[in-house]
């Protein structure tokens, strides 16, 4: 019992935030019916992002207005028809959508216990490249590449890297003991869920043990390094801000 006396393995720090599904508390969020829907990043924490996980119960369902702000949404298991605008499909779990600004969006016909995690964020626009379209895609059918270079680190980027994207969101996965191979500093900011397995994460100067439902915030310039630890391989879901000028 890790609650045990008040102890948690989270902490909300400068420049990052590690929550474990003991912090869950669920919040009302203005669309989202008949689910438990947890928001786990946003502007109060200093992100410029939201990241939230919701889990269905049955009957329940997600209608989403248009509006500034772009979805991304991973199915963790479960069942859902997703429309963005007039495209249409059926996901399950390691199925994503990418709904863009303008463009409204629901989860229907969703089976019971289906969890999700949305990525939103508002939109930049880039002078002269258009906005990006609906995508409904399979994270299984996706190729992964050995991240530089380094077989035991492989990389899935599930949207396409073009500059219409001001995001990113890719799948990381690590044999055991596989590990990133230096202590990034950078200006984008991530979003992050660890999909199963083990590790250590290194943010900022501090180490923590992670596990399958720990989430992450990095802030802009958090020093992150993360080793993959025990005997089956770990992984873990990620946003980022890309593509987009410095000043
Ligand atoms: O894309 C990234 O910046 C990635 N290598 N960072 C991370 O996994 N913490
Ligand atoms: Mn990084």
């Amino acid at each position: 019992m890790p609650e045990l006396f008040g102890h948690t393995r989270a902490r909300v720090a400068a420049r990052h935030a590690l929550l474990t599904p003991h912090n869950h508390v669920g919040s009302a969020v203005p669309g989202i019916t008949g689910a438990t829907a947890v928001v786990l990043i946003n502007e109060a924490m200093g992100a410029k992002f939201a990241q939230l996980l919701v889990t269905f119960q049955a009957g329940g369902q997600a209608v989403l207005p248009a509006g500034a702000g772009q979805t991304f949404g991973y199915l963790h298991g479960g069942a859902a028809t997703v429309s963005i605008g007039a495209q249409k499909g059926k996901v399950s779990a390691g199925w994503y959508f990418y709904a863009p600004a303008g463009s409204a969006w629901s989860l229907t016909d969703v089976a019971p216990d289906t969890r999700v995690t949305l990525f939103q964020k508002k939109y930049v626009p880039l002078a002269g490249t258009p906005a990006p379209a609906a995508i409904i895609a399979d994270s299984a059918l996706v190729p992964g590449t050995p991240f530089l270079g380094d077989p035991a680190a492989n990389l899935q980027v599930l949207l396409p890297d073009s500059p219409a994207f001001d995001l990113a969101v890719n799948v990381f996965a690590y044999q055991p003991g596989g590990h990133l191979p230096f202590v990034e500093i950078h200006v984008m900011e991530h979003g992050l869920i660890m999909l199963g397995g083990q590790g250590v994460y290194r943010l900022e100067d501090s180490w923590y043990p992670v596990e399958q439902g720990d989430v992450i915030w990095m802030g802009p310039f958090c020093p992150q390094w993360f080793v993959a630890m025990g005997k089956t391989p770990a992984s873990y879901l990620y946003y980022k801000d890309v593509n987009r000028a410095a000043l």
